[in-house]
């Protein structure tokens, strides 16, 4: 019996729950979340889906035929939240090429090292990184404006829905992954969990965006 993503949340739960929830985003939720740490976090997201939409294009590379539609969606929805991040960051009056955080490049580097990985464990990370941003939106939603359109974006059922697409493909490729791609799936799933949790942390870092 092939491994699934909800037996990965399942045996997970608390680094799940640990990786969507932090108070960064109960900082949004309430409206008290300062505006450097806003700022840093919109700023270094941006950056983050830059390399994501990198990620989506290999994954797609790697991915059966019957999984395009859904990946092509993924693509052009990244088209939109990358232009939206820039209309963000020009109201804000927010530079956003500047250097990546550490947690950032870490997040970084991971995803460019899965393109080594076989499909089963790249459709599992695309997923996961999806999902947990779903889940961690949802969590402290609604939100008070103007954090309350973020929110909506990723906790939105219309996510939920690309999220629950995303599964059924990664439950489909781990359905026929060796024993050994399903510990590095694991692994990856693990691995996500741990640089969502730094990524939320980066906002209150002394750095400035
Ligand atoms: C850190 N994880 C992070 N940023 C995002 N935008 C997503 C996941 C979802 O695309």
């Amino acid at each position: 019996m092939g491994l699934t993503c909800d037996q990965l949340v399942a045996r997970h739960a608390k680094a799940w729950e640990e990786a969507a929830r932090h108070p960064f985003l109960e900082g949004c939720r309430t409206g008290t979340i300062a505006h450097i740490q806003f700022a840093t976090w919109l700023v270094q997201d941006h950056l983050f889906v830059v390399e994501f939409t990198r990620f989506a294009a290999r994954v797609l590379t790697a991915a059966p035929v019957a999984h395009f539609d859904v990946l092509l969606n993924g693509l052009t929805a990244l088209r939109d939240e990358l232009s939206w991040f820039r209309t963000h960051a020009i109201a804000r009056s927010l530079r956003l090429d500047v250097p990546r955080q550490a947690p950032c490049v870490q997040y970084c580097q991971f995803m460019e090292r899965l393109a080594q990985a076989p499909y089963p464990v790249q459709a599992t990370a695309f997923w996961a990184i999806e999902a947990v941003y779903n889940h961690a939106w949802q969590n402290a939603s609604p939100m008070v404006a103007p954090y309350d359109e973020f929110a909506r974006r990723w906790g939105s059922a219309e996510f939920g829905a690309y999220v629950e697409q995303l599964d059924r493909q990664a439950d489909e490729a781990l359905g026929t992954a060796t024993g050994s791609e399903q510990v590095q799936a694991e692994a990856a799933f693990l691995e996500v969990l741990a640089l969502e949790a730094l990524f939320w942390q980066m906002a209150f870092s002394r750095e400035r965006p």
